[in-house]
């Protein structure tokens, strides 16, 4: 008896930490989701650094949140400290935004 009240037990944690998880991941009020989608890394090479100005060139694959083809364009930077982590052929991984009408890297990294 007392192993048959565990499990029933058991089963209804289970059931309640399935339901509470499911309820997590359908609540529309966590902003989590999108603002993931918005800032999904794309793929880019750097062509050119340039500091003087604190844009950067990249030849970029597809930008999903900015629904932009691949191509080589020039970006601004949202912080110049960006620019020396990475140099000219290197290959990196990016998030991208429109800001202030401009379309300006938020985040670069070396790609591994
Ligand atoms: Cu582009």
């Amino acid at each position: 008896m007392k192993s048959l009240f565990s499990l029933a037990l058991a089963s209804l944690l289970i059931a309640a930490g399935t339901a509470s998880a499911a309820d997590a991941a359908s609540t529309p009020v966590s902003g989590a989701p999108a603002m993931k989608a918005s800032t999904d890394m794309s793929e880019g090479e750097v062509r050119k650094v340039d500091m003087d100005t604190k844009k950067i060139t990249l030849r970029h694959g597809e930008i999903k949140n900015l629904g932009m083809p691949g191509m080589t364009m020039v970006f601004q930077v949202s912080d110049p400290a960006m620019l020396d982590k990475v140099k000219t052929g290197d290959k990196v991984r990016f998030t991208a935004e429109k800001m202030n009408g401009a379309l300006t890297v938020t985040s670069i990294e070396a790609a591994k």
